[in-house]
Order: C-alpha cells, then structure tokens, then sequence
C-alpha cells in the first residue's frame, strides 16, 4: 500500500493545482468512516457513519482546504497569511504557514476560542491578535487587513478553501463504494456545507447526489431565522456565527439537494457530545457534535430517517478541554487494591 500523499497530490486530477504548486503537505485528509454503534439504535431505518475529520494533522476539517489555500499563496509569492477565526481556521493556518515557511497572523474574538486551538496557533508560532469583537466583525477587519496590507486571506472566502474541503465527499462516495443518501453537518460560517455539496456535484450525476442537511445552534441559527444573528450566543465556540460569508452557497446547498436546515439547542449538543464520547468512543468539540444532535432531534420527533446517513465530526475533542468540565472529576484514593476494588463495588480476590 502506498503512503496517503494528502490532498493535493491525493485530487491533484480536481483541484486547481498545477506542475507550479509547491507540493505542501501534512499528509491531511482520508479519513476514517466510522461506523456508528450507539446513535445509530435510534434510528433504526438508516444505516449511520461518522467522517471523522478531528483525525486530520490539526485535528478538524480544515486541514483539507487550508493546505490548498497555503500552497496557492506560496505559489503566488505571498510573504504572509492572514484570517479571522472562532479557532480551528487559526489552528490551522498557523499549522501550513509554519510548514510554507510564510509569516502567519491569526485575529480571534477574544475570550471565545477554545483553549486547545489557542495553543495550537500559539506554538506554530503565529502572531496572535486578539479583538474586542465579534467573529462577524474580525473577518470584516481580516478581508480589508488582506487588501491594504497585501496578506493572503485564508478563510473561506478565499476559493482554495472551499476547493480543497469538497475533498470530503469525494471520499465518503469512495469509502461508501457509492454515494450516501444523506449527509449531515454543523454550519457557521456555511463553507463547509457549500463545500460539500460542490463535491458531490462534482462526483455524482443529480439523481445520485445525498441530501444535505445543515445544523446550527439556537443562539447563533442566522440561516435557519433568516436573517444575521447580532450577538450570536452558543456553547459550541466553533460555530457562534451571526453573519456566515457562504450563505447563498448554504442555501443553495439545501434548496438543491432537496436537504433540510435546523437548530438545536446547547443542552442537545452537550448531550450528543458526552454520547458520542461515552457510547462512541468519538471525543469530538460542541460544535461537530450539532450534527448527531441534529439526527437525534428528528429522531425524538419521530421524522423517519432511512438510507445511508453520513454525519460529520468537525473536529477533535481534545481542542476544547473545558467540555470535560461538567463530567466527573477524579476521585482521590488510597494506592491500594482495596481501595480501587471498592471504587469499582468489587470484591478482590484473596492473595496478593
Ligand atoms: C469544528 O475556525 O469558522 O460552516 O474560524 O471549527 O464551514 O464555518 C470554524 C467552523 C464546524 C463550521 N465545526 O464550519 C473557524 C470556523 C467546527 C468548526 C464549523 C467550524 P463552516
């Protein structure tokens, strides 16, 4: 078997790459497809899959697009990227940038980045800027920084991005051994979701191509109430989104696919996090966990989901330490048998 060369190399044949393009690399995407063990009992007319994207080199999704957004710049001879970022773009960023050999500068709406993708920006070695604002409003600052300042933008409005995330569904139709019937992910910013679905436009004829379907959270729902969301509020950082920059591209998502989008509260995301954690074996962030939340609200209200179901996990767990804070602490005991024998409500057995 053939090392994973990563993304570029991987769909060099369908992406806008050429013999020019440095061939940079972390070895991103081809990820597992899990399939579900837990989740899947409560839906019992669909066969469930997890895309596991926090096993990507910086432990979410954005690994796929980041690498073709860095490498472009490379090639265009840019000196410096720049974005704004809920944190796992940064992470990201940070992560090619170091491996180009580019300068890197992050902006994060301060105190609401998790702190795993902090870090992560931090030891890349990015400059980090911190700003007394929202996301919405550090990416408008980032988009007028990259032209005045002639930085690369590497959020999603710069098209590589969204090029190098339709990667995903190319996978899933090859993993699957045929496309699935529906896909399901958490949306903030929307590009990931007008990723995907360029995907599988790309890779199926019409008759073939899955459902999307599109989860947000209550407080930051913008495309499910339909207009910005001003202060949007949620426990999963990733997606607190008012103002996503694909929002057409969402839309246009559902409306063609014939696919659904929906919110779910912070105490449905919290729920299927800790399951999937729990009785998965899956530590994924808030945010990705919106999309089992999404399958087990329409499963609780009875709306029969069938076929084959891919849901996709964003990214990893370990990005946001605080989610362990509401599950038990350590209970400190003796270094005895004993003692762990009656942690367990076991009797040991005699000797020893
Ligand atoms: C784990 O990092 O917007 O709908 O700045 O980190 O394509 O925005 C992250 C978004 C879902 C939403 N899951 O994807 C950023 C950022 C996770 C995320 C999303 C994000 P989009």
């Amino acid at each position: 078997m053939r090392p994973w060369p990563g993304v570029l190399q991987a769909f060099a044949d369908r992406l806008p790459v050429s013999d020019r393009t440095p061939p940079l690399s972390l070895r991103e995407g081809n990820t597992p497809l899990v399939p579900s063990v837990s989740v899947a009992r409560d839906l019992p007319d669909a066969e469930l899959y997890f895309k596991w994207e926090g096993a990507n080199p910086t432990g979410s999704f954005k690994d796929r697009g980041m690498v073709v957004a860095v490498a472009k710049a490379l090639e265009a001879g840019a000196q410096a990227v720049v974005c704004a970022s809920t944190g796992n773009t940064a992470a990201s960023a940070a992560a090619y940038a170091a491996r180009a050999g580019l300068r890197c500068l992050v902006v994060l709406p301060e105190g609401a980045v998790a702190e795993g993708k902090l870090a992560q920006a931090r030891v890349h070695g990015a400059l980090v800027a911190s700003v007394a604002c929202s996301f919405d409003a550090a990416l408008r600052l980032v988009r007028e920084a990259s032209e005045r300042l002639s930085l690369a933008l590497v959020n999603s409005l710069n098209p590589y991005r969204l090029e190098g995330q339709k990667t995903a569904a190319f996978e899933i139709v090859d993993q699957l051994g045929g496309p699935p019937d529906v896909v399901v992910l958490p949306v903030g910013n929307a590009g990931n979701i007008t990723a995907y679905w360029r995907g599988f436009c790309e890779a199926l004829p019409a008759h073939r191509r899955p459902q999307m379907w599109g989860v947000q959270a209550e407080g930051a729902a913008p495309l499910v109430l339909g207009r910005p969301v001003e202060r949007p509020q949620t426990v999963a950082s990733a997606i607190r989104i008012g103002r996503p920059a694909s929002w057409e591209g969402a839309i246009r998502a559902v409306s063609e696919s014939g696919g659904r989008i929906f919110a779910v509260s912070d105490d449905e995301i919290l729920h299927a996090q800790a399951r999937l954690a729990q009785e998965e074996g899956l530590f994924v962030e808030p945010a990705s966990a919106a999309s089992v939340a999404g399958l087990l609200r329409l499963a609780r209200e009875g709306v029969r989901v069938r076929g084959t179901v891919v849901a996709v996990l964003t990214g990893h767990g370990l990005k946001d330490p605080s989610s362990a804070d509401r599950t038990p602490f350590p209970i400190r005991v003796d270094p005895t048998v004993e003692a762990l024998a009656a942690l367990l409500q076991i009797t040991p057995a005699e000797g020893g």
